[in-house]
């Protein structure tokens, strides 16, 4: 299967988050790519894979980026693909640094943020299988199974803290 989403980090050290969009895509059945590219560090490499990567299938590009987080705004500089942005708390400034550099994009190059971390990571997956999902009817279907799921396991939490409050009560 082609992979239909192109996931960037700007470090390995980034990948213990933003394994996290790998992880909801294959929860979805999407396959990805996962690269580093810096747009400081490899600015040629990273403006090849983002302008190369239409031709190659990609409908999608999630760059996850710490610090000054400018990876995905140049890749939205380079493509004319939906770029999603997951900003990392790799600095001191835990994630705030980051958050404003991929959010605060000028009008005209769209990049749209999630939060802050693991919750970002999993949530730019998620939303990149619902993109997809607009013009494949069997990912639609998974999409509101994951939808469903996640419900039944809020229930279920809420039936058993239920069942620990009725219990408390009677102790
Ligand atoms: P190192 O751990 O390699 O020093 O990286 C990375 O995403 C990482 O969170 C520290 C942090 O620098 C970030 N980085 C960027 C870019 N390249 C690397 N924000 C970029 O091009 O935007």
């Amino acid at each position: 299967m082609n992979p239909k989403v192109l996931i960037l980090m700007g470090s390995d050290s980034d990948w213990e988050v933003m394994s996290e969009s790998q992880k909801a895509l294959a929860e979805m059945g999407v396959a990805s790519e996962v690269h580093v590219s810096s747009a400081h560090r490899t600015p040629v490499r990273t403006g090849e894979l983002a302008r190369g990567a239409a031709g190659r299938g990609i409908q999608v590009v999630i760059c996850g980026a710490g610090a000054a987080a400018h990876l995905a705004g140049v890749v939205a500089a380079e493509t004319a693909l939906p770029v999603l942005g997951v900003p990392l708390a790799s600095s001191d400034l835990a994630g705030l640094d980051a958050l404003l550099a991929i959010a605060q994009m000028p009008g005209g190059v769209p990049v749209g943020t999630l939060a802050i971390g693991k919750a970002g990571a999993r949530n730019a997956g998620l939303l990149a299988a619902r993109i997809l999902a607009l013009s494949d009817p069997a990912l639609a279907a998974r999409v509101k199974e994951q939808r469903e799921r996640m419900a039944r396991e809020v229930e279920a939490k809420d039936a058993a803290l239920q069942a620990r409050l009725q219990s408390d009560k009677k102790a």
